[in-house]
């Protein structure tokens, strides 16, 4: 990156005349981006504008895993009047032969005469080396244009790439005196119809929704997305002392929706090959919390998963938390109160002892769901590279 001409940073050098012109067309790019969610991971979601003249003349986004990139859909959209145009991509296009042929060539070949990008692609074969290469074959080149924005929705991407680990989304409903269940156990349902709609449109997107062997014991759930959406969550249900039962209806369920089951060299073994036999995956890691949760994370990873969605009881979203691998938290808030000192809060754990800064820097999402107030909040990160990752993807 460092050779890179600095006069190509958007934010400081673009003409002022150009500038909010430049915001419009990525804004648009970006949200075209989105229509990838939950069909292009573990790749980025990329959305890609081709403007000529001021006049919006084709456009397009990576629309699922193994298709052509944005820009290669923009390209075809526009046709011959590519030539010429100024390219808003909100990623930095890329310059290696991957499962699709470089973009940076066809952009070239295209005949497009400015590429505009929000961000530099961290994926270690590009890295910058899509925008020198624009650069070497006389494309006026920019980034940073509407940089914050293009980042909120590679999150999960730049966390697998940058740090080597899925994007861990924690999620739970509780009351308005912050218990998730009431002193019996009872927990349906303590959100709307509406907020649990949502949470499947969730699951449909994720690559697999964790849980602990608690609340498989307490709940007995099934963990699917119902109606299907574009991705069938595995389930991975954390379980280092061997606790489910091979009756249970996700252990009943493993031959059709994959169910994987990761725990420590504590277990029986008895108990695992009873589990293999319903079709589970048993994964087996260190048992101390730390070595566990790091290379379980590792490996999901490694098998290319992206979001991962925690639907648990308070000692595994407590445990994540105190290991700090929990990404964004998606809560509903339902105006209702249970009370009692045994009813039981979403996190146990050490927690953390203030001052409470690490989620207090992103603006918060708050929503209305029917009744229920939903509050997102997503951890702040600079997402630094690191060089001496494995290479994922
Ligand atoms: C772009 N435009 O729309 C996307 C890009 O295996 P492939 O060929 O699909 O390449 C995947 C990598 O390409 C991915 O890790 C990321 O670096 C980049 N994604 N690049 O120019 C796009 N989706
Ligand atoms: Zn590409």
């Amino acid at each position: 990156m460092s050779s890179f001409p600095v006069s190509s940073d958007w934010k400081s050098g673009c003409p002022d005349n150009l500038r909010l012109e430049d915001e419009n067309w990525m804004r648009r790019a970006i949200q075209l981006a989105k229509n990838g969610q939950g069909r292009v991971e573990p790749n980025p979601m990329v959305g890609c504008v081709l403007v000529r003249n001021g006049v919006l003349v084709g456009e397009g986004w990576h629309d699922r895993f193994g298709g052509p990139h944005a820009e290669i859909n923009a390209i075809i959209s526009a046709g011959t009047n590519a030539k010429g145009a100024t390219a808003y991509v909100s990623l930095e296009p890329c310059c290696h032969h991957g499962k699709t042929g470089p973009c940076t060539e066809a952009l070239v070949n295209a005949g497009v005469r400015r590429v505009v990008a929000a961000k530099p692609d961290p994926f270690p074969e590009v890295r910058g080396k899509g925008f020198l290469n624009l650069h070497a074959h006389g494309i006026e080149t920019w980034v940073g244009c509407c940089q914050n924005e293009a980042t909120t929705i590679l999150m999960p991407y730049l966390r697998r790439i940058c740090s080597g680990r899925p994007w861990l989304i924690a999620k739970w409903a509780m009351s308005l005196d912050g218990k998730i269940a009431s002193r019996t156990g009872a927990s349906q349902w303590i959100s709307c119809p509406e907020s649990r709609k949502l949470v499947h449109q969730w699951r449909a997107m994720s690559d697999a929704i964790l849980t602990g062997s608690g609340t498989v014991l307490q709940d007995d759930p099934l963990l699917t997305a119902r109606p299907a959406g574009p991705r069938i969550p595995a389930r991975v249900v954390l379980d280092r002392r061997g606790r489910i039962s091979p009756n249970s209806q996700l252990a009943k369920t493993a031959k059709e929706i994959p169910l994987l089951v990761a725990t420590s060299i504590q277990s029986d073994g008895e108990w695992r090959r009873n589990l293999e036999n319903t079709g589970a995956e048993i994964l087996i890691f260190p048992s101390e919390p730390a070595p566990f949760f790091n290379s379980l994370m590792n490996h999901l990873c490694k098998r290319g998963w992206t979001n991962l969605m925690v639907e648990a009881g308070p000692e595994l979203v407590g445990a994540l938390f105190d290991q700090n691998l929990i990404d964004e938290f998606r809560v509903f808030v339902s105006p209702t109160v249970i009370g009692g000192v045994n009813a039981r809060g979403p996190l146990d754990g050490l927690g953390s002892p203030g001052p409470w800064t690490q989620w207090g820097d992103m603006q918060p999402e708050i929503e209305r769901i029917g009744p229920d107030m939903l509050i997102r909040s997503v951890r702040k990160d600079e997402f630094p590279v690191v060089d001496n990752l494995e290479k994922h993807g």
